[in-house]
């Protein structure tokens, strides 16, 4: 691709140049915000050219076109990916400093775009990343959230929220189309004219394209990234306006935006809210008739739909987008029921990301006929179809007054996927058993993966300029080649230069929570680390109470020899979800006490950091020694914090859970700190009634730190406060956070032993590194363009 080749000087100048003539300000005066919207131009100038010339070719070649479909892309920050992707680092580090500014200051000052609520949307955003460095031909498509994920905010160890205002500046990664506005209807009914069935929208919303373009690594393709946002079809009622009612002049728009106002947070306790529905439409939609437009730009003839785009749905959010192709082609283009069926399904994919029931989307039916009545038949004819063909009563996606959206995805799909060995396993076995009997080639799995660009080559560029000096760059586009590292691991020399790098990386970390939280984290002691959403099912409580022992048993003995740690978490919960809000007033309580505790603290520390995003995530990962993923086997769909961890060298602790299984299988099972009970043994010791205070009775490590609970060891100044969770522990349990309590001790200890020789410890490390290649999600991306979608390459 056309890669202008400019020197440092020009670079200097092309900054300069925005600075002056885009931002409008004089090098003197300029603010961190000016030069990094500056930068920010000079840089997306550089993609644009890529850009411009991918979509070119695109349509040249007429390859197959795949469409992602994701309510949430989660990509954090852009302007140091495109550095990094363009490889500019020592360019735009020294065109910054002729000026007096220094780079990281520049960087930090973006906001995070934190469109998504945690591992499904920031999935979405690797992938893009992969699709435009292997050259496939891609448009994620999506919703522009005025407001992201929630911020999140302690007082007195309670989680406050707060909005996330990432738009309030301006944003210059985008390019606003106002050209591309499509008009979606809600409501209203459906007639019969002329032997057609037409739908008669009540309500009409437009919507309109946002661009941003997503570089691949060196600048050799990109794609685009087009979200959509919520506009007023007729902004200003003049009749009102003219009679004096400013206020109801502009109510139509201001509920118009309402629909891509905020993202909404996971919260499978909230059933049925009406807006969210409205928002699925709305992207959905918006996105078939532009692909269909697209389509129709260089075809006529709709047969050849299926060869010429794949469609992927990123979890059942987006599966409207079926029987809204269905009803164009039918409705609209004049197309049989059937072929418009047939074609419909060769283009539809459905990627499942959770088998926890209460999270699998159902919609009441006269909520859903109210809003989409014609759909709502159209769902009904495909379920007669799929019926007619394979009687069996309990496949339909129409049942118990609801609207199935699981099962109306893997009706409507051509392949169905999983997104980890095991989970793929167990979606044949338990949500999808039958309708997987019926079409047993539709279930593929294809493993989660996280792109090396910003997992390892960004957030961590002393350990990636090691692995270069080492074996070269071409791991970064074929991350595989990270197993040329092994040899080098026998050499002390080359593992004490791994371990430098691992011990600056901690040093920095430490440098940023004593400026940011004011707490100063012992930079010897192991940095065991949980980062991911609260959950039950993730067991952030196994964790904080394992510690709660373990600081007993210091207490008791303050003068052994113990290996001194640092636990450190960080993770939002939905405001809604009051247990996982507790557990994080808990872990708070804890580190108050455990922190001041003369005792025990040169040996043990415990720190909950507020506001999980991704770039938290990319200071807090190149610092660990430990990861933490210790979720109840079976629950965990794949995990993708896990391989981003054992890429950066920490070896896990964990269950055999989601794509915990085939880390192990890389990294090599003495790599690994296994514990807990597997998938099947957990359906087993549910049935047990009395499973946790069995494992009770039997550990008197767990009775006493759930005593400290009951007691107000923690919150004396509220001694009920964890009453509830001990109690949830001893009588239910349903996350067997007691039955596995025992095992993860001694995995604990194995962990202290293990940690206690350095060397040994050094080289278990740098082979999870150099194991680590295939979760690259450019492998994973490639298992979709040649199973799933049947896409090519356009990089010769
Ligand atoms: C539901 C209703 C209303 C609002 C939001 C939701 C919702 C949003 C996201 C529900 C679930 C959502 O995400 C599920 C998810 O993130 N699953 C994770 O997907 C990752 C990528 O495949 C896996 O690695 C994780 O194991 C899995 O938990």
């Amino acid at each position: 691709m056309a890669r202008s080749v400019q020197t440092s000087s020009n670079f200097r100048d092309a900054l300069l140049r925005h600075l002056t003539y885009t931002m409008g300000k004089d090098p003197e005066h300029a603010q961190p915000f000016d030069w990094r919207m500056a930068l920010s131009h000079a840089i997306r100038d550089r993609i644009v050219d890529t850009w411009v010339a991918s979509t070119r070719k695109t349509y040249e070649q007429d390859g197959k076109r795949v469409y992602y479909l994701s309510m949430e892309f989660l990509i954090g920050r852009l302007l140091e990916d495109g550095i990094f992707n363009l490889d500019m680092v020592e360019e735009a580090k020294e065109a910054l400093e002729s000026f007096g500014m220094d780079m990281r200051t520049i960087l930090d000052d973006e906001p995070d775009a934190a469109l998504g609520n945690g591992g499904l949307g920031r999935l979405a955003a690797c992938f893009l990343d992969s699709l435009s460095t292997i050259g496939c031909p891609a448009y994620g498509y999506g919703i522009r959230y005025e407001n992201g994920l929630f911020k999140q905010s302690f007082v007195d160890g309670c989680q406050v929220e707060s909005p996330e205002t990432w738009l309030q500046e301006p944003h210059p990664w985008e390019f606003e189309r106002p050209e591309v506005r499509i008009n979606i209807g809600f409501g209203g009914d459906v007639h019969f004219e002329n032997g057609k069935t037409v739908w008669r929208p009540a309500e009409m919303i437009q919507a309109e394209a946002f661009d941003t373009p997503i570089v691949g690594w060196q600048g050799r393709w990109a794609n685009t990234l087009r979200l959509w946002a919520g506009r007023a079809v007729d902004p200003f009622d003049l009749d009102l306006f003219n009679s004096g009612d400013f206020a109801a002049a502009s109510e139509h728009e201001a509920l118009a935006r309402t629909i891509s106002r905020v993202l909404y947070p996971e919260d499978s306790n909230e059933a049925g809210k009406e807006l969210r529905l409205k928002q699925e439409y709305f992207f959905s939609a918006a996105s078939i008739r532009d692909i269909l437009r697209r389509f129709d730009s260089q075809h006529n003839d709709l047969k050849l739909l299926p060869e010429k785009i794949a469609i992927q749905l990123n979890d059942t959010h987006p599966a409207i987008a079926g029987p809204e192709l269905l009803r164009i082609l039918h409705d609209e283009r004049g197309l049989s029921f059937e072929e418009a069926l047939h074609i419909t399904h060769h283009c539809m994919n459905y990627t499942n990301h959770t088998l926890l029931p209460e999270a699998l989307e159902r919609w009441d039916e006269r909520l859903f006929g109210r809003l989409l009545p014609r759909h709502l038949d159209i769902i009904n004819r495909i379920d007669d179809a799929h019926y007619k063909a394979n009687p069996h009563r309990t496949l339909s996606a129409r049942s118990d007054g609801q609207v199935k959206m699981g099962e109306l995805s893997f009706i409507m799909a051509n392949r169905v996927n999983g997104v980890s060995a095991l989970h793929t396993d167990l979606m044949k076995q338990t949500v999808f058993k039958e309708l997987n009997a019926l079409h047993p080639d539709r279930i593929v799995n294809e493993t989660n993966g996280v792109t090396p660009r910003r997992w390892l080559h960004s957030c961590n560029p002393a350990l990636s300029g090691l692995i270069t000096e080492t074996i070269g760059e071409d791991w970064i586009a074929d991350l595989e080649q990270l197993e040329k590292l092994e040899p080098s691991i026998e050499d002390q020399g080359w593992l004490d230069r791994f371990t430098d790098v691992k011990n600056a990386n901690k040093a920095a970390l430490c440098d940023y929570v004593a400026g940011v939280h004011g707490v100063n984290l012992n930079p010897e002691a192991m940095f065991d680390i949980q980062i991911k959403r609260m959950h039950e099912y993730k067991r952030q409580h196994l964790n904080i109470l394992e510690t709660i022992a373990h600081w007993q048993e210091i207490r008791d003995n303050p003068t052994a020899d113990w290996v001194p740690r640092v636990k450190i978490f960080a993770g939002k919960a939905a405001q809604g979800y009051h247990f996982a809000k507790d557990i994080i007033h808990l872990i708070n309580d804890v580190a108050k006490l455990v922190n001041a505790d003369a005792a025990t603290r040169d040996v043990l520390q415990v720190i909950f950091l507020p506001n999980y995003n991704v770039s938290l995530a990319e200071r807090l990962v190149p610092a660990a020694d430990l990861s933490e993923q210790i979720s109840t086997a079976g629950k965990e769909a794949s995990g993708t914090g896990n391989m981003k961890f054992a890429l950066n060298g920490a070896p896990t602790i964990g269950t055999l859970d989601g794509a915990n299984v085939e880390i192990r299988d890389h990294v090599g099972k003495e790599n690994f700190f296994l514990f807990g009970m597997l998938a099947d043994e957990v359906m087993q010791r549910r049935m047990m009634h009395d499973h946790a205070q069995q494992a009770i009775n039997a550990d008197p490590r767990l009775g006493r730190a759930l005593e400290a609970l009951r007691d107000g060891t923690f919150s004396p100044e509220d001694p009920g406060r964890y009453t509830h969770i001990a109690d949830n522990l001893t009588w239910s349990d349903y996350f067997l956070v007691c039955s596995d309590f025992t095992d993860y001790w001694r995995a604990q200890r194995e962990v202290d032993k293990a940690y206690q020789d350095r060397k040994a410890w050094a080289k278990m490390a740098a082979l999870n590194t150099a194991r680590s290649g295939w979760f690259s999600s450019d492998r994973t991306i490639h298992g979709y363009m040649c199973d799933i979608w049947g896409a090519k390459s356009l990089i010769p």
